[in-house]
């Protein structure tokens, strides 16, 4: 066991620094601890590196916040309160004080809260940081406590993680170090090298013993180019092989007939789902080649320990959440959850068993949030016409009661964004900025910068960074919960969300004892009232020592090696009577893609991340900027020369929701009839204002409201 000063001493002796043990805030299933060198003399942090003792981090950050330190003092941080001096959108402001206002926007608040009720008011936020401090902690406090409208934050992965709850019961996934002990690794919708990038070093280990890694694509990403094999399935089809899967299994027997028995429901009705996909079938839905799908079911039911390493690519399309539940069913159908290193990884969020009521202040609220709005829907949710705006309410199940334009409620009055930009990372980016631009909201963003959604403002608030504050940072892609200590002062006059929250409550006249709770006192209250035996050993003094704890799970960590699952039932729930009560079959199926059923014409364009960003983040980094150089939009030569267009030439990208211009980049990367646009650019840093969520329509997923960034067509102009 490593004593916790040498664990300092590992980064840095050196006596003209100070080193403090922080961890990356950002939306990555990494949460890479890092330590800072902080000059004792000037105060500032003049060194940024990985942790080199944490087990997944192991010394390495990545790319993007390997620049952390340019990002934080960058020339263009937010270094005052401002106010807008311009018509909305314009970014013209003026820098006020603190006081000023925190006072104009306490009584314009105040103003909404007396006339429309706090359902007028909608907080908008994401994961700009993961932090369960700057995260929600004192904002869901002031949202309780005036009752204003619900935000469902389904942007990213509600799909998924519904989709995996209804087989498994939790988004309980493989320990990600197990990956070093597969003997076959399949990558499927996820960009690892990229997005995830900790995990390829048990990904190579693994093959290192001979594992063979497949990634299953539409795009040749680069980890599908670091693979054995790239399988390049049409988009929103996954399920579909799935089943077909099932079905070669189930025909030649290769399933595990025992682990099904004893730890599954629903066996017999998936033999009977699966037969309806026959490998002829499936070859067709999906474009994988029939051959292709009887070979990688038999490696993959026959090797000892597979894993699957899903990821959100994939469920972002119509029928994400269903796909993502009949995925989940593979590794129980040929007993992978027994063995060591085999399984599936959507997320590993589902060990952390926070109790969070008393952290974001439930008791605040005296009567019921009054309506949840749906965050991808946020152009219908600002809009003034009932009949809009009631499609942004939350209605995430076939069951759900429907919703007429009398049940639509007052419209917005007040946005309040901290840790998201929604006018660029939102769908329909023209509802969202006709909905920003109405003169009569009021809309207060809390930023580090100037983005896209700050320049429709009317008070732009300066926010800390992860190196000017204190936070506490739940991973979903390992078991390592880490503390974020701050390393520096706050720059200029920034103040971390939890401050800028308070000092809003104390503004509206609040003075509950909660909104005096200093920072370290509430996380030093949050970790130490779990009572969870996975944070048994888990104290703040130690986090504070260390860094970093593992949750108290065994290692190594098999939880459902004999059954144990979270669902009603206890069981793998290959049928699932829950599905059947929300309105769902109830057993795995394939959902086809929008783009296979209404929008029959065009492209379907994918616009997963690109490796230089992280969403709309650090592209006004500008050393990162350049190494994406433009907005692009990869296709494959056959669809380009069908359209004359050239390589390097200007296009214009749209549909009926909006259009773009991007800069065609022709190759094989992407199968023909996709197209790809990594994203997320800031519109204003994009030739036109505009970037790839102009062409992505307000809609939802089969299951949690989620996005449909992928399921969408386009059509493509040379310019
Ligand atoms: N560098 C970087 N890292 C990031 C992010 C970032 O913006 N930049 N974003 C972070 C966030 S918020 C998230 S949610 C995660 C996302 O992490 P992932 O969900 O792993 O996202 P990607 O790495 O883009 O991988 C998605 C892949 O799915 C593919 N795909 C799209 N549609 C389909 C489909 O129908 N079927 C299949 N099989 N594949 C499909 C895309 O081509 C893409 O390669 O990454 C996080 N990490
Ligand atoms: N077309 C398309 N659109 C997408 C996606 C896609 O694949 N394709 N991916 C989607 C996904 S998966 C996600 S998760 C969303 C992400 O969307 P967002 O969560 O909005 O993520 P970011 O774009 O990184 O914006 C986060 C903002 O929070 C700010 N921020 C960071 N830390 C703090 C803090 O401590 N305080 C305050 N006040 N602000 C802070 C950052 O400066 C940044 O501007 O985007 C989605 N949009
Ligand atoms: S973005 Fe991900 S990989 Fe990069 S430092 Fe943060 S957690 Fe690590
Ligand atoms: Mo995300």
């Amino acid at each position: 066991m490593d004593t916790p000063t040498r664990r300092r001493q590992a980064f840095d002796d050196h006596t003209r620094h100070r080193i403090v043990t922080g961890v990356c805030p950002h939306d990555c299933p990494d949460s890479c601890s890092w330590q800072v060198a902080v000059d004792r003399q000037t105060g500032q942090a003049v060194n940024l590196r990985g942790h080199p003792e944490h087990p997944v981090t192991r010394g390495a950050l990545c790319t993007k916040v390997d620049r952390y330190l340019e990002r934080t003092y960058h020339p263009d941080r937010l270094k005052t309160p401002l106010r807008r001096n311009g018509p909305k959108g314009s970014g013209s402001f003026e820098p006020v004080s603190w006081d000023i206002a925190l006072k104009e926007i306490g009584s314009r608040l105040g103003d909404v809260l007396n006339r429309h009720g706090g359902a007028a008011v909608l907080p908008y936020s994401y994961a700009g940081t993961m932090g369960v401090l700057q995260g929600e902690a004192m904002a869901q406090r002031l949202f309780h406590a005036i009752g204003a409208s619900k935000l469902a934050r389904t942007i990213c992965a509600e799909a998924g993680v519904v989709g995996h709850k209804y087989t498994t019961g939790a988004t309980i996934g493989m320990d990600p170090l197990d990956f070093a002990r597969s003997t076959m690794v399949v990558i499927w919708g996820s960009n690892t090298l990229t997005s995830n990038p900790h995990l390829w070093r048990p990904i190579l280990a693994a093959r290192k013993q001979g594992a063979k890694v497949i990634v299953i694509d539409p795009v040749c990403t680069r980890t599908a180019k670091a693979a054995d094999l790239w399988i390049p399935i049409r988009p929103g089809t996954d399920a579909a092989l799935a089943l077909g899967l099932m079905h070669v299994i189930f025909a030649e027997g290769l399933e595990d007939c025992s682990y099904i028995n004893d730890h599954c429901i629903g066996g017999e009705q998936l033999r009977a789902r699966a037969r309806e996909f026959s490998p002829e079938r499936v070859a067709e839905i999906t474009g994988v080649d029939r051959q292709q799908i009887i070979d990688l079911a038999r490696e993959y039911a026959t090797t000892t320990a597979p894993a699957i390493r899903i990821n959100y690519g994939l469920q972002r399309h119509r029928g994400g959440g269903m796909a993502v539940r009949t995925l989940t069913c593979l590794p129980a159908v040929v007993g992978a959850f027994k063995v060591r290193g085999g399984g599936i990884l959507l997320s590993t969020s589902g060990q952390f068993h926070f109790d969070r009521s008393g952290l974001l202040g439930e008791q605040l609220a005296t009567t019921p949030r009054p309506r949840t709005f749906n965050m991808n829907f946020l152009g219908d949710a600002l809009s003034l016409d009932p009949a809009v705006r009631v499609r942004a309410l939350h209605r995430p199940r076939p069951n759900d009661p429907t919703y007429g334009p009398e049940d639509a409620g007052v419209p917005v009055h007040a946005l309040i964004v901290y840790n998201s930009n929604p006018a660029a990372v939102t769908p329909d980016q023209r509802s969202v900025r006709a909905g920003l631009a109405r003169e009569d909201l009021l809309t207060v963003v809390l930023e580090h910068f100037q983005t896209d959604t700050a320049d429709y403002a009317d008070y732009v608030l300066p926010a800390t960074t992860q190196l000017e504050h204190w936070d506490l940072l739940k991973p979903y892609g390992h078991l390592y919960l880490a503390l974020n200590q701050p390393a520096i002062e706050p720059l200029f006059q920034a103040l971390p969300n939890t401050e800028i929250f308070r000092r809003l409550a104390f503004a509206l006249g609040l003075d509950d004892p909660l909104f005096r709770q200093g920072d370290r006192e509430i996380l030093q209250t949050f970790v130490d009232s779990q009572q969870h035996a996975v944070f048994s050993g888990i104290t703040f003094e130690r986090l504070v020592d260390e860094g970093y704890c593992r949750l108290n799970v065994p290692e190594p960590y098999l939880p459902n090696a004999e059954g144990g699952f979270l669902t009603p039932s206890g069981k793998c729930e290959l049928y699932s009577q829950q599905m059947a009560d929300a309105g769902y079959d109830p057993v795995p199926n394939y959902t086809p893609p929008l783009v296979d059923t209404s929008d029959t014409e065009g492209l379907v364009c994918l616009s997963p991340p690109a490796h230089s960003f992280l969403n709309s983040s650090f592209v006004n980094v500008e050393k990162l900027q350049k190494r994406e150089a433009t907005p692009l939009l990869h296709m494959h030569p056959q669809d380009a020369a069908a359209r004359n267009i050239a390589e390097g030439q200007k296009v214009r990208v749209h549909n009926r929701v909006g259009a773009v211009e991007l800069t065609a980049k022709l190759g094989e990367l992407v199968r023909p009839g996709v197209v790809m646009a990594p994203g997320v650019w800031w519109a204003k840093l994009s030739p036109d204002g505009c970037n790839i969520n102009q062409i992505v329509p307000q809609g939802q997923t089969d299951m949690g409201g989620g996005a449909i960034f992928y399921d969408v067509r386009v059509e493509v102009v040379g310019l």
